[in-house]
């Protein structure tokens, strides 16, 4: 079974999506392992996107991250990741396809709703980020 992370970002809660994305989530077959509400820190939004540092968006995204709270998702699947970023679309709402999350509910680059882990092994890490081994094993016993 694979893990991925699932983010509904600020601009979701704001327009009051997340039942929807969670509807959607559920729908596509994900079993959830961990959910939880928060608001990040700036310290904790700049780590978490540590490897995008040095891209001119960089400054904007942890701001915008910050902004309002945010609700994570622990998902587990079989090919959970490549399923989930199926699930999401394209970065740019303009090149989401139909049916997706961020055709639906994004409406920038920037604010585009959801965040997705992009490879198994961020999966793994992001899921680590936001929640420990004890509360997951918790969830899945
Ligand atoms: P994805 O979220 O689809 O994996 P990435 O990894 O290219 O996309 O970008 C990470 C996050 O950075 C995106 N979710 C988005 O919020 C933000 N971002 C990406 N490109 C831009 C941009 N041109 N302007 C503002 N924010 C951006």
């Amino acid at each position: 079974m694979e893990r991925t992370l699932a983010i509904c970002k600020p601009d979701a809660v704001r327009k009051n999506v997340v039942g929807e994305i969670i509807t959607m989530i559920s729908n596509a077959g994900f079993k959830i392992i961990g959910l939880k509400m928060l608001r990040l820190t700036k310290e904790q939004a700049g780590a978490f996107y540590a490897v995008h540092k040095e891209r001119p968006f960089y400054e904007e995204l942890v701001e915008f991250m910050c902004s309002g709270p945010v609700v994570v998702l622990a998902l587990e699947k079989e090919n959970a990741v490549a399923d989930y970023r199926t699930l999401i679309g394209a970065t740019d709402p303009a090149e989401a396809a139909e049916g997706t999350i961020r055709k639906r509910f994004a409406a920038s680059k920037g604010e585009n709703a959801v965040h997705g882990s992009d490879s198994v092994e961020n999966g793994k890490y992001e899921v680590a980020f936001f929640f420990s081994e004890a509360e997951i094993a918790a969830n899945v016993r």
